[in-house]
């Protein structure tokens, strides 16, 4: 096996390539199989109007499976911004089905709105929201969902809804008892009370009436078996799945993380893109295979709206996707729809949970900031980030000890390229036994902490989640003690292979486990640690490497009593959670923490970034991570990263070079490196590619103000920080499927270099009307017109649109730290009308005092030669020693004749400026003012 491979120590070159055999595919998975063979035609599943109760902002109404008379509920919710939510679970189940509770995924209970019936008309149930309808189809059961009267949404529309009811293993039940789980019991009975709709008897399954089998048995139902490895199944098959349309897309996009292209492909001759926290070594490129996290969350776009969809499980998941377009035929059932029009494009999904409930929240955006908007009012904001974990990050497996690291940190600093954060992984503890330090290599982590403190810099050492099972181990033993641990299927401790050997994982799944978790950070707990200290979650699928597709088994028990299936791609995100609960308990909930997590799911951007895991160091590579960053951009994830270098083989020093531009500009921005690769620090690249490096590492540093800019836009609405170019241009359909040039914010186009050899690049450049400056050079390009632009090894393609102003602080410092109170210069790119905007917010960079007003925000305009701060709040008491150093304005066709601030006692004092005639640049120098204030430059 790879890990145990490594772990031996063998040879890094024979462990070389995924192992795709130990993972499954979807014909050697039951559930996968018997819901990827449901073939489209009429759905069995009928809604029995007569049951329908309707309250102000929901409704509810039986469904019956008339193969087998099985009854389900159907709920549908009204929700705030624009949202609807469609529930559908067995009236009566022998068991209760697993619910995510709210505020593990869903920050909060959703805010309901008014959703208003329009009675029913050719069987069909109409309910708006706003501009928005739902259309309930009676017979057979299907859900059109409309904006301003067009379809965009369809679930059920091919008929491949299959719910595999609660059944016994002794056969099928044929009476329900009173010990089932009743649906009709929960509180939708007040919506009853509310007698909008008739009982019908007639209609209702009596008791005793005999429910028949819907699907022949088979073998892999109770019990199935991969790899000499048996799931004992003992639910038997629980699995949920149908189809969603997207009629009139050509697009999808989303349902991270995967290895692929941004925009999704057919699935027509692949595996289903598969969703199940997984651990798969040296994964490989454009596959449908499950990576490390998963979030069921997909978005549409065409050039009319956007929409998504999000479907609330944690189980194990699989989607396939096919388009009348790229598949070559229309086969789906909206007839309704698409009177048998081939032209109009239209995109097919058809998702399977193992378990669990039906769960979707159609978000009818209508255009894209709406629908980040919508995601983000469900499962929540990205909080801002502390301004250094947005600098640059030196890791590697491993820094050896605090010799090494005293190294790093010096020669760094010789060298005079900027970090903050130097990374232990896990040969810093004593035997892998996590919240311990290796004593002979880390005899005083304080005094290695206080140097690092001493330059403002930090560190971060990993913590898995898997604990040694030996006795003299507090961390485990006090786990164990408490009773705090995953059970195996017959109650025990679950014992699994990982890093220390045998291990045991806490159930993270529990409230009072994750507090416990989070004791664990205490500084008299973590002895040796101190507050510049924090943390990074891995192998937390979980990985467990003597197990089937090295995690856990899926009958393994949590303490509630369930299984590991119905919660797994949950369970990664739970430890990141109390994680970051534990560095906010350190701090007496007053500094922002920072996580880093390998496993995540829906709602994890609440409390942690995220990186792509174990990618190489292959151009290739380098190439997946702008496809895979928009896509975790477009499910909520926005503090994400890829190793810089790749984790696995040597990168060469053009590759590396290539790597460290391209990170400047990606959110999450860490050099990593396997315990196997050569040293490569920055500083170890030959001169001429270490400058280049150092010059990209030094950028990223000047652009600090705006990246911290974009993060503060992202908590407040929920805008992604990378953005495809669709999400600020729509309507240019030849930008839907692009996905190696993006924006940051609305105002930064990258297209980094990643092919080897590379002296130039073509690259897009949107906008009717918009006209693109280079960041370097201010050579103007116009917008909607591709342009070949010269791109030498030192050159890292950047463009700022006209219109922008974006901030930056100039004066190197070796730290994020350091430049707290620096001054700014600010870049002012004119449009064709000779004007531009932006916004400026500043605070105290590290704590939480911004959510109690200590913060300002100003708004910055240029317009009739006038460059106008104006302050738009600023709280009581805050106040910040950054000023105004430079301001630099792109796109000025003729010199000033002078410039004078207007400054906030409404004085006036002359500027000293210089003009480049030919790139047209005007700088303006010093005008010493402070950023948080009310000002003018006027230009004369
Ligand atoms: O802890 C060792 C590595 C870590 O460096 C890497 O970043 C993780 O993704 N870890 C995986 C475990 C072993 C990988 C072969």
């Amino acid at each position: 096996m790879k890990h145990l491979c490594l772990m031996l120590g063998v040879l890094l070159c024979t462990c070389l390539g995924v192992h795709r055999e130990n993972f499954r595919t979807c014909s050697q998975s039951g559930f996968c199989k018997r819901q990827r063979n449901m073939e489209p035609g009429t759905s069995s599943y009928v809604v029995q109007p007569s049951t329908l109760r309707i309250s102000s902002s929901s409704l509810m109404v039986e469904v019956l499976n008339t193969k087998n008379n099985i009854r389900f509920l159907l709920q549908g919710y009204g929700l705030q911004h624009g949202i609807f939510r469609v529930k559908l679970a067995e009236a009566e189940a022998l068991r209760e089905r697993y619910e995510i509770p709210v505020g593990l995924t869903l920050v909060a209970e959703p805010v309901q709105e008014e959703l208003k019936y329009h009675g029913e008309k050719d069987g069909k149930l109409t309910f708006s929201l706003g501009q928005n309808k739902m259309v309930i189809n009676v017979n057979p059961l299907r859900l059109d969902f409309l904006i301003n009267d067009e379809p965009v949404t369809s679930l059920n529309a091919q008929g491949l809804l299959k719910f595999e009811h609660s059944r016994t293993k002794e056969g099928w039940f044929s009476s329900l008892g009173s010990s089932v789980f009743s649906l009709l019991s929960q509180p939708f009975r007040e919506a009853k009370d509310e007698g909008a709709g008739e009982e019908s008897e007639g209609e209702q399954k009596e008791e005793g009436e005999e429910v028949k089998a819907e699907e022949e048995e088979e073998p892999d139902m109770w019990e199935e078996t991969f790899k000499g490895f048996t799931d004992s199944k003992p639910n038997g098959p629980v699995s949920v799945g149908l189809d969603i349309a997207f009629p009139g897309f050509r697009y999808v996009y989303g349902i991270p993380e995967h290895a692929d292209t941004f925009a999704l492909k057919t699935t027509k001759n692949t595996d289903p893109y598969r969703l199940y926290n997984l651990d798969v070594f040296e994964y490989e490129l454009n596959s449908p295979m499950a990576l490390y996290g998963h979030i069921p969350f997909m978005a549409a776009h065409n050039e009319k709206n956007t929409v998504g969809v999000f479907f609330q499980n944690a189980a194990e998941g699989w989607v396939d996707i096919h388009s009348n377009v790229a598949d070559k035929s229309v086969f789906s059932n909206l007839a309704d729809f698409v009177t048998g029009n081939n032209e109009v494009p239209q995109t097919d999904t058809h998702w399977f949970f193992e378990d669990g409930i039906i769960d979707i929240f159609v978000l009818l955006g209508p255009g894209p900031r709406d629908i980040f908007k919508q995601y983000a009012s469900l499962t929540g904001n990205t909080p801002l980030p502390p301004l250094w974990s947005l600098a640059y990050h030196q890791c590697r497996w491993n820094y050896n000890d605090q010799d090494d690291v005293r190294n790093v940190d010096q020669t760094m600093d010789k060298f005079d390229i900027p970090f903050d954060v130097i990374w232990l992984d896990i040969e810093h503890t004593d035997s892998k036994k996590y919240f311990t330090w290796d004593g002979s290599r880390f005899s005083n982590s304080i005094e290695m902490l206080r140097n690092l403190s001493s330059k403002g810099r930090r560190m971060v050492t990993i913590v898995d989640p898997h604990l040694k099972r030996e006795d003299g181990y507090r961390v485990y033993s006090d786990a164990r003690d408490k009773g705090l641990l995953v059970k195996n299927k017959d109650g025990n401790d679950f014992d699994g292979w990982c890093w220390p050997g045998s291990s045991s994982w806490p159930d993270f799944m529990e409230k009072h486990v994750r507090d416990w978790w989070a004791d664990q950070f205490a500084l008299d707990k973590y002895v040796g640690t101190a507050d510049n200290l924090f943390v990074w979650n891995d192998m937390n699928e979980p990985s467990v490497f003597n197990a089937p597709e090295i995690t856990f088994p899926k009958d393994v028990k949590h303490l509630s009593g369930r299984e590991n299936r119905e919660v797994h791609n949950l369970f990664g995100k739970l430890v990141h959670d109390a994680t970051f609960d534990g560095l906010l308990k350190r701090s007496n909930y007053q500094e922002r923490p920072f996580v880093l997590t390998r496993a995540f799911f829906a709602g994890s951007q609440r409390t942690s970034a995220v990186w792509t895991g174990d990618n190489m160091g292959e151009w290739s590579h380098l190439k997946m991570t702008v496809p895979m960053m928009l896509s975790l951009n477009l499910a909520g994830i926005h503090f994400s990263g890829a190793d810089v270098g790749g984790f696995f083989k040597n990168p060469d020093n053009e590759l590396l070079t290539r790597w460290y531009q391209a990170g400047v500009f990606q959110p999450f921005f860490r050099a990593h490196a396997h315990i196997d690769t050569k040293r490569r620090e920055p500083y170890l690249l030959p001169e001429a590619y270490m400058v280049v490096a150092r010059e990209a590492i030094k950028k990223r540093y000047t652009y600090l103000p705006f990246w911290y800019q974009l993060f503060h836009e992202s908590e407040t609405t929920g805008m992604p920080v990378m953005r495809a170019i669709w999400m600020e241009y729509p309507k240019e359909t030849n930008v839907f499927a692009m996905d190696d040039e993006y924006l940051l914010g609305d105002a930064i186009l990258v297209k980094p270099v990643v092919d080897q050899g590379q002296t130039d690049i073509a690259v897009y450049f949107p906008g009717e009307n918009t006209v693109w400056y280079d960041i370097d050079t201010y050579k103007t390009y116009p917008g909607r017109q591709e342009a070949n632009v010269e791109a030498p090894l030192s050159k890292l393609p950047a463009f700022q649109r006209g219109g922008s102003i974006v901030p930056r602080k100039m004066r190197g410092r070796r730290a994020a730290s350091l430049m707290y109170n620096d001054p700014f210069t600010l870049i002012v790119c004119l449009d064709k009308q000779g004007k531009a905007g932006g916004q400026l917010y500043f605070d105290d960079y590290h704590s939480y005092g911004y959510r109690n007003g200590q913060y300002a925000l100003t708004e910055l305009s240029f317009h009739n030669f006038k460059l106008e701060n104006s302050v738009k709040f600023k709280g009581e008491g805050f106040t910040t020693k950054e000023w105004l150093e430079r301001v630099v304005v792109a796109g000025v066709n003729t010199e000033p004749k002078k410039i004078h601030l207007v400054k906030p006692d409404g004085t006036k004092m002359e500027l000293g400026h210089t003009y480049d005639a030919q790139s047209k640049v005007l700088t303006i120098r010093k005008p010493g003012v402070n950023v948080a204030e009310k000002w003018i430059i006027n230009l004369h």
